[in-house]
């Protein structure tokens, strides 16, 4: 990924793009192919594009509180990240987790195995749970593979859960067709040695405002962009307790929950034929069966 990173910033800086840092990393996001479609079922068949060089995975994941990696048999997963131009406009994710206990239901906010995303789609960062719309400069959204007890969310069974820490004005951003999610997940908690899986895809909002998509501002795709965005998984193995938070970020940037100056540069780039044996992906996800 280190190659790419000095032309990239050239062309950054030629698009004129760049007027804020985070404490974050830095990644890219390649775009979908042309005509190529992602079905949100869950199933990664769809991904065979993906060139291995963007998979982000163990190598670049950190514990937020604790810097430290859970050992593969805790806890190991990748994310997959592609965006769509105009008329698309969207981001798809695709998620794969190994968990050695599945847990759900916590009675606290949040005590689950889940995948979850900070977004700052026009990257100018701050506190977003102040001002007039809690959740309208930048949100939380998580993928949960069953309902949380704490909040309310949008899916259900073979979807997951999509919920929020927003007032519930805040969460049609939630809602199909703004985002749609699939998963797969074991049926009961406390199930051993388990693959969870998250694919889906959402738009992205510039601002979000509580009346609804009409009086919000839809941001529009485009290559060389920067995102500001935060992506973490809990993995809970006993009932009630998180014992791990495992984020794309470095340690103490666990503050992503509520201030976007903690996010990460996500970078989309424009589409490039494929240049990526078939073989190198299907190593990939042979090491995740
Ligand atoms: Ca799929
Ligand atoms: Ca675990
Ligand atoms: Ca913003
Ligand atoms: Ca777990």
């Amino acid at each position: 990924m280190k190659k790419v990173m000095g032309v990239l910033i050239g062309i950054i800086f030629l698009l004129g793009g760049i007027s804020f840092a985070h404490v974050g990393r830095t990644y890219y996001i390649p775009q979908v192919p042309p005509g190529h479609q992602i079905v949100i079922d869950a199933e990664d068949d769809d991904w065979a594009w993906m060139d291995p060089a963007y998979v982000i995975d163990r190598k670049y994941l950190t514990d937020d509180i604790t810097g430290e990696m859970p050992p593969v048999d805790d806890w190991d997963g990748f994310i997959m990240l592609a965006w769509t131009p105009p008329p698309d406009n969207m981001i798809y994710y695709f998620s794969r987790v190994k968990d050695d206990v599945f847990q759900i239901g916590g009675k606290a906010y949040p005590q689950d195995d889940y995948l979850e995303f900070g977004l700052d789609a026009n990257n100018d960062g701050g506190n977003f749970r102040k001002g007039v719309v809690n959740g309208g400069p930048a949100y939380q959204a998580a993928h949960h593979p069953g309902p949380t007890v704490a909040f309310e969310g949008y899916g259900g069974p073979g979807k997951g859960w999509m919920v929020n820490t927003h007032p519930v004005e805040q969460r049609w951003v939630l809602q199909e067709p703004w985002w749609v999610c699939a998963a797969k997940y074991p049926d009961e908690p406390g199930t051993r040695d388990v693959v969870l899986v998250y694919e889906g895809k959402f738009a992205l909002w510039d601002r979000v405002d509580y009346a609804g998509p009409d009086a919000s501002e839809r941001h529009i795709n485009a290559a060389g962009q920067t995102i500001g965005m935060a992506i973490r998984w809990g993995d809970s193995d006993e009932k009630g307790v998180r014992d791990n938070e495992i984020s794309i970020g470095p340690k103490d940037t666990w503050q992503n929950w509520t201030d976007a100056d903690y996010f990460n540069d996500l970078i989309l780039l424009p589409y490039e034929a494929p240049a990526v044996e078939p073989s190198s992906w299907g190593a990939i996800k042979a090491s995740f069966r």
